[in-house]
């Protein structure tokens, strides 16, 4: 049985005091020092660049631990209400400028390491990035680490520490291939681990009942879940929150001795390596799934670890006056989209079977506790589990799964009434948690048809009340009888169905988002247009229900990292423009730049600084890709995970088609016509997503033709950019000129970098999808390249038909353009409308052209859209988080 770990907390904590702090060159130089001597992860001999990474960073911690034990000191005192981020990605990046930033010591570290022989921007490079996450949700959940702790809250994260993050890109003539990305290989200065904070999880194993009547989960599976906490320090403030991160073990007297003794090491070894196995890999999968037991283990043991930690510090902080109808006063959890959604089983499990609440009781707080944030509305992205896995793996959870479903379905029946009923079991089957499963024998009753009474409608199989208990060895029995579901509408509807009625084959799954919506008090979506799609589609049964919980928090973006930090050179004539810097903690004031929009010093110190960032990637592309590229001609970038309906496709076939356009005319001709670009791509397409690394050797193969034809120079060259990450991106994005926001309407559901851009006075070329349609609304419509279909287009237009040679490489590309011509195996023509949106891509292509020509217009469209970006600071959706959700206030430091 689950116990609480061994309480740590015994004895008074004695903080430890500096005499000065260490904040000038000189302290810091001597305290990087005292970390490279006696740091024991290098040699003596030298003090090269890793190394003095490591010692630079470990004097950072210093100062980081000293301010993470003072906030959570002081929130152990005053015992704040907390909120709790879960998520399964957290997509950081690098740790030491951020921090040396956040601190105001980049200046003081600068020159400190000087002293020593190396620059900062040298040390900063050792640092692998920490790539936890795959992509706009990872990254989201880091910026909002970042604004909580500036802005006070008291709050934390919690995820898992993946020991390979995401993979790393190689790009070959071969396409993509993906290689490990073992990140913690020099160690980490940036985890703290807390030998002390562990908790045990297990699996398997099965329920029995106490003879004091309460459940008792026995068997199965023991491993342990150890702490790792990363420091994160907020801007200018001295608190500094927490990430703790989860690394799983084996429960020491699992280690199989006499298997050793008798010789069998691998097997002595098994029960350890099932434990580590957990987090080993981050699944690399973005907006796609993997049905796996690794993954639902890896999902319950962030839940049910985290649980247990945030149970055991409401118990320590709430001393003698327990009570537990005060826990959702102390407590908010945040699921980051439906990976997190066992911890509501597990908090019901926790609270019922240990704490000894009724479910009543439990099923309240739990609901007054959790709430969800919905990251995707495509179909194959919401998550469903095999209920027989989830049977195996989690026994006792399926058990309260499967209360809530009852719980839900009551509420639905009582919400729609029994009058027509055919609506009723319509209603019931859709938006119940369990799909596929029969009804309890009371719901069934319901919908026993009167003898005779006989029904146009087509019976589903699933709705039949099970006679016996569903088992796995009476599947097979009924297979036979339920393989053709037509036999069953007309001619056996009207019979009795408590005599022999077919079962279903369809797979029982568990709907995971409907679990989240049914449980959680509040559920949002990430943009404007994105969360109307939740309410009126996606979950319009449980919109018209619970009206009251649906929300919109429109993402955003931490400005400290995405601009002040990897853009020093704009925030700078940004300062000085503004006349103050407070523009980083309050960026409505970016909007006061618009009053200076057209003055040519602004203008000519703005294309300064674009020009010097542009020249860092021009060294970036010469080191990574081997092509030269002119810093003069206009950066057009698309960098995010490679997909279908991001389309890529749309951007690289309009760049064939310009290059075509190009080598039909004369050299004067082109001139004339076409602006000098240089487009740009990066992203990852997921390992076994076929499509996505076509498109990736597709535009490959262009680069290799269009950049090597010498009639087009600097007019035209195209670079696909391997391995991009979060540090890429902060050198891409304050060098980028027109950025591709271009995916299909309705199908992004925000999309975080359009915002990075937008701030670092970029323009945008995109559709109305996601927070593009909020972004245009603020930088104005004369400052955005709007061109595509809309989203209440798309399902028409999908229903219209759309209408290829060996010039790129000797590729077979017929799968690709196949799929936008419907041929064989592409069922649907065209589903991402890259035919559809093409004409209206390349006019909007065009206007870019003319407008970038003249670089005074540009120039304030740049300006216009820095200004126009102040709404999407995460710091104003972390204020909104916290008021109308989470219910929590800052509590900064006295
Ligand atoms: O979440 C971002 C949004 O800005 C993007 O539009 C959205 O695509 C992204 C399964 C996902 N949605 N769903 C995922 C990631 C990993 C995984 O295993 C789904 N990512 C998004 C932030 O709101």
């Amino acid at each position: 049985e689950t116990k609480d770990a061994a309480s740590p907390n015994e004895g008074m904590r004695i903080p430890f005091v500096l005499n000065s702090p260490v904040n000038d060159p000189a302290s810091i130089a001597s305290s990087i020092k005292y970390h490279a001597e006696f740091t024991p992860s290098f040699s003596p001999e030298c003090f090269g660049l890793p190394k003095a990474y490591v010692a630079t960073a470990e004097s950072v911690r210093d100062a980081l631990i000293i301010n993470w034990n003072a906030t959570n000191d002081y929130y152990e005192k005053t015992n704040v209400k907390q909120a709790y981020y879960l998520s399964m990605e957290f997509l950081q990046g690098r740790a030491l400028s951020n921090a040396v930033g956040n601190l105001e010591l980049t200046g003081a570290y600068a020159e400190a390491l000087k002293k020593l022989g190396h620059s900062l921007e040298d040390v900063v490079k050792q640092e692998p990035d920490a790539a936890l996450g795959n992509g706009g949700l990872g990254r989201l959940a880091s910026c909002f680490l970042d604004s909580l702790a500036t802005l006070n809250y008291p709050a934390w994260g919690y995820g898992l520490r993946y020991k390979y993050g995401l993979f790393q890109q190689h790009i070959t003539k071969d396409g993509q291939e993906e290689v490990a990305e073992s990140w913690l290989e020099m160690g980490n200065p940036w985890e703290i681990v807390r030998h002390d904070v562990s908790y045990p999880v297990k699996f398997y194993g099965k329920v029995v009942v106490g003879s004091d009547g309460a459940k008792h989960w026995i068997g199965g599976e023991n491993i342990k879940a150890v702490a790792y906490d990363v420091p994160i320090p907020g801007y200018k403030t001295k608190t500094t929150i927490n990430l703790r991160l989860w690394s799983t073990k084996v429960s020491s007297q699992d280690f199989d001795l006499q298997s050793f003794n008798s010789g069998h090491h691998a097997k002595a070894n098994e029960a350890h390596a099932n434990a580590e196995k957990i987090c080993y890999i981050l699944y690399p999968g973005d907006e796609s799934l993997e049905g796996k037991t690794l993954r639902l283990k890896q999902q319950y043991t962030l839940c049910s670890a985290s649980l247990q930690d945030i149970i055991a510090r409401f118990e320590r902080r709430s001393g003698k006056s327990l009570n537990w109808e005060e826990f959702p006063k102390k407590v908010a959890v945040q699921m980051n989209d439906t990976h997190p959604t066992l911890c509501i089983p597990e908090l019901l499990r926790i609270l019922m079977d240990v704490k000894g609440l009724s479910w009543k009781e439990a099923w309240n707080i739990t609901k007054k506790t959790v709430a969800y944030t919905n990251h995707t509305v495509l179909p194959e992205a919401l998550e469903k589990w095999s209920l027989d896995l989830m049977q195996k793996l989690l026994p006792r959870h399926v058990e309260i799964i499967e209360s809530i479903d009852e719980e839900l379905i009551q509420t639905i029946i009582s919400e729609y009434g029994t009058a027509d009923l055919d609506l009723l079991q319509k209603k019931l089957k859709e938006m119940r948690i369990l799909e596929n499963l029969d009804f309890s024998p009371s719901v069934a009753q319901l919908f026993v048809k009167p003898k005779k009474a006989k029904s146009k409608k087509k019976v589903l199989v699933a709705d039949v009340p099970k006679s016996e208990e569903v088992e796995s060895e009476d599947q097979e029995s009924t297979d036979e009888e339920s393989t053709d579901e037509e036999s069953t509408d007309e001619e056996s509807s009207d019979e009795k169905p408590e005599k022999k009625e077919p079962k279903s084959t369809l797979p029982k799954l568990v709907r995971m988002a409907n679990l989240c919506v049914a449980a959680g008090h509040a559920v949002n979506g990430v943009a404007a247009i994105h969360s109307e799609i939740v309410k009126d589609e996606v979950f319009n049964d449980f919109y018209k229900m619970w009206p009251e919980k649906f929300q919109n928090k429109t993402n955003g973006v931490t400005p400290r990292r995405w601009l002040t930090f990897c853009n020093p050179d704009l925030s700078e004539i940004i300062t000085k423009w503004l006349g103050t810097d407070d523009w980083i903690l309050d960026t409505e004031k970016l909007g006061e730049l618009r009053k200076f929009a057209d003055n040519e010093d602004l203008q000519a110190e703005w294309r300064a600084a674009k020009l010097s960032n542009k020249l860092k990637v021009v060294s970036l592309i010469k080191e990574r890709t081997g092509y030269v590229v002119s810093p003069d001609a206009m950066f057009d970038v698309q960098v995010k995970r490679i997909h279908e309906y991001k389309r890529q496709l749309l951007n690289i076939l309009g760049i064939v088609y310009r290059y075509k356009k190009m080598k039909e005319m004369s050299a004067e001709e082109r001139k004339a016509k076409f602006v000098p670009r240089v487009c740009i791509f990066g992203g990852k397409a997921f390992a076994t997503y076929v499509q996505a690394k076509r498109i990736v050797k597709f535009i490959t193969d262009v680069a290799a033709t269009v950049n090597n034809d010498p009639e087009i120079g600097d007019l035209l060259k195209v670079i696909f950019v391997p391995d991009y990450n979060v540090s890429v991106a902060e050198l891409l994005i304050p060098a980028s000129e027109l950025s591709q926001h271009i995916s299909t309407a309705g199908m992004e559901a925000s999309g975080t970098s359009n915002m990075k851009f937008s701030m670092n006075g970029c323009v945008l070329i995109g559709t109305l999808d996601g927070a593009n349609v909020e972004i245009r609304e603020e930088v104005g419509e004369d400052n955005f390249f709007l061109f595509g279909a809309r989203a209440e287009e798309i399902s028409g237009l999908r229903k219209e038909r759309a209408k290829g040679s060996g010039v790129f490489g000797s590729y077979n590309y017929s799968d690709l353009i196949g799929s936008l011509e419907g041929n064989e195996g592409f069922g649907r023509a065209d589903y991402f409308l890259v035919g559809k949106d093409f004409p209206s891509y390349i006019e909007s292509q065009a206007e870019v052209d003319e407008a970038y020509r003249d670089q005074k217009k540009w120039t304030r469209m740049s300006i216009l859209n820095t200004a126009g970006s102040y709404k999407f600071s995460s710091d104003r959706t972390i204020h909104e988080y916290a008021k109308e959700i989470w219910n929590i206030e800052p509590a900064p430091l006295p």
